[in-house]
């Protein structure tokens, strides 16, 4: 089969977002609804296991805050609350500091110079997105994805296969002609969901997760100085970076 698109996960996989970016813009957001609630990174790490924010926030109220009966209703306050924190991370993607991780950048435009189509499928909000790319890849970067699936459009978020199928849809292909590139647990079981041959590359966070499943798991995308290590599975070929050439061959395999 050839491999005609490559499906990037934006959380954890383009970019380390999570302990200094959503982490940090929820407990902005708490603190400004007068909430003494705060997600410290090793919190964070087991309240990740919930993809998407407010579902992540509703699981906290359930576990640690029970008796917690906003007047307005929970999902209202929570919606309100989500909405803050999407504020509060957009602005501070666009001071520029959550960078994309080494070797991304590489990586995507080789893959648009070489022809390989690219599209996006995550669990956080479009505006997250918009922000990141905007401002680690600059004007015109939305456009190198033909599909940039997002947030609340799917029903069911990751673990469910749902946003890979969205985008498979989307696209016109079949998952064997494609290769999904995550980072985690969640994100492997719903790009195996939807059939995709799946890359994972760990991060702090995800270093541990089960990865049964997954063509490769590597400790990073790699760079001319600092190739990655591989932590499970066989590599096509030599090389220490994940290029074109890489996913081409590790496809067919
Ligand atoms: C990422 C997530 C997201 C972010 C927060 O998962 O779970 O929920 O933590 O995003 P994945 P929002 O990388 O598997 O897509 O607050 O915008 O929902
Ligand atoms: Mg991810």
């Amino acid at each position: 089969m050839p491999l005609d698109a490559l499906i990037f996960d934006v959380d954890g996989t383009l970019a380390d977002t999570e302990r200094d970016g959503h982490r940090v813009a929820y407990n902005r957001a708490f603190r400004e609804a007068g909430l003494d609630w705060e997600w410290s990174v090793g919190r964070y790490q087991r309240l990740l296991e919930v993809a998407g924010g407010k579902e992540r926030i509703r699981h906290y109220i359930h576990t640690d805050h029970p008796g917690f009966t906003p007047s307005s209703g929970l999902d209202s306050y929570i919606a309100d609350l989500h909405r803050c924190k999407t504020h509060y991370f957009t602005e501070l993607v666009k001071t520029g500091a959550i960078p994309l991780r080494p070797g991304v950048e590489r990586l995507l435009r080789e893959a648009r110079s070489k022809g390989l189509r690219m599209a996006i499928a995550t669990t956080t909000m479009l505006e997250n997105v918009h922000a990141l790319l905007h401002t680690c890849l600059g004007d015109g970067s939305l456009q190198w994805f033909e599909v940039i699936a997002a947030g609340d459009i799917v029903a069911r978020k990751k673990p469910a296969p749902d946003i890979y199928i969205y985008v498979l849809d989307r696209m016109g292909l079949p998952a064997d002609h494609c290769m999904a590139l995550e980072d985690s647990r969640n994100g492997l079981l719903s790009a195996r969901g939807a059939g995709l041959q799946t890359l994972i590359t760990v991060n702090e966070y995800t270093r541990d997760q089960d990865f049964r499943g997954a063509a490769l798991v590597l400790d990073k995308f790699g760079t001319p100085d600092r190739g990655f290590k591989v932590l499970a599975g066989k590599p096509p070929g030599q090389s220490k970076q994940v290029t074109v050439e890489f996913l081409r061959a590790l496809h067919v395999e």
